[in-house]
């Protein structure tokens, strides 16, 4: 039994210097419950009462050692790993990360918060209202009589006999002239809706941005001079503004305003069709019925009022041809902004 457990150390041993060996086949071959020493240490049973304890002591020591040995050579092996990989693999800790791609502001969502930014600098504040709307909201408080086309089914989305879809953001403004007195200088940019086909210059949903002043004595001169403030810091210092004389059934007098074409200067172009001068927006003096429906004397106080698209803004500023691009969504159109 000494020389079966000498014998198995030694192969052991002789085994585990080898820098190929595997370790765990060596320790089930041994160490293992099927193992060789084992197999040994169950044979102990009929050894004599003098013989046990010295076999089972040198035992002992045998598998002492093979486990010290499995244990070195896996140190060794698991070393050997680690320099290889040293030697092998290279980080560069100079090389630049690689930058996640980051998403960037819709075109439409750049020009709202341009024009927002400019009449915030002139004292406005910003207004929101709902998007289902009353019927009274929308036309009736403006002075859009009943038999008006604006009111016409073909124009707007009515989801009962008096609540819509709104067509404008006016009816935020009402709103808030019914909540506050005078001074009033508000913006309101939002969803408006109209029952139009898709093209290339109509949506059934588009934004606005509309704007309203009530106080003590503003006149066609205010509106003038604020329009140009905004003008020359939306499109460019050197911009120059026209009224041309127009009609809403919601401001007296009413006017379209052009701005001087901000591709050529005026000189005529294909932005401007050879006009030299772009449509940019509507506006008037707020007419008197308005007033009065929003509990404010006309006798007292007056006001202006402007509106303007976002999408047509955009898309002058931008020089994007159809609108449907603003609403596809095409990371590659939208990363160009
Ligand atoms: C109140 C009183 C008057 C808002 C105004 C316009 C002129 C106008 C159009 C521009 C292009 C709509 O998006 S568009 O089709 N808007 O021309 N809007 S004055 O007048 C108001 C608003 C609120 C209480």
């Amino acid at each position: 039994m000494r020389d079966t457990l000498e014998r198995i150390r030694q192969e052991a041993m002789e085994q585990l210097a080898s820098p190929d060996a595997d370790l765990e086949q060596i320790r089930i071959r041994y160490l293992g419950k099927k193992g060789e020493l084992t197999a040994v240490l169950r044979g102990m049973g009929k050894l004599t009462a003098e013989e046990r304890p010295v076999i089972g002591q040198l035992a002992n020591e045998v598998r002492a050692d093979i486990e010290a040995a499995i244990a070195a050579q896996g140190e060794k092996a698991a070393a050997a790993a680690l320099e290889k990989k040293l030697a092998t693999e290279r980080i560069d800790v100079t090389m630049p990360g690689r930058a996640p791609a980051i998403g960037q502001r819709h075109p439409l969502a750049i020009v709202q918060r341009d024009m927002e930014e400019i009449f915030i600098g002139m004292g406005f504040q910003i207004a929101e209202g709902p998007e289902v709307e009353y019927d009274y909201y929308n036309f009736q408080a403006l002075n859009i009589p009943e038999n008006h086309p604006a009111r016409d089914t073909q124009d707007t989305f009515y989801i009962t006999e008096n609540i819509l879809l709104r067509s404008q953001t006016s009816p935020v403004q009402v709103r808030v002239m019914e909540k506050q007195r005078p001074p009033i200088r508000v913006i309101s940019p939002g969803r408006v809706y109209r029952s139009d086909a898709v093209d290339a210059t109509h949506s059934p949903l588009f934004h606005q941005m509309e704007g309203l002043v009530v106080d003590k004595g503003i006149t066609m001169g205010d509106l003038k001079g604020m329009l140009e403030l905004f003008a020359k810091q939306m499109f460019g210092e050197e911009t120059r503004i026209r009224f041309r004389p127009h009609h809403f059934p919601f401001t007296e007098p009413s006017a379209e305003v052009d701005v001087s074409c901000f591709a050529c200067g005026g000189k005529g172009c294909r932005l401007c069709k050879g006009e030299g001068w772009i449509e940019i927006l509507g506006a008037g003096m707020v007419h008197p019925n308005v007033l009065r429906n929003c509990n404010v004397d006309p006798e007292e106080y007056s006001g202006f009022a402007f509106g303007m698209g976002i999408e047509r803004v955009t898309m002058l500023k931008y020089h994007i041809d159809d609108m449907r691009l603003l609403y596809e969504n095409d990371v590659r159109f939208l990363s160009q902004f």
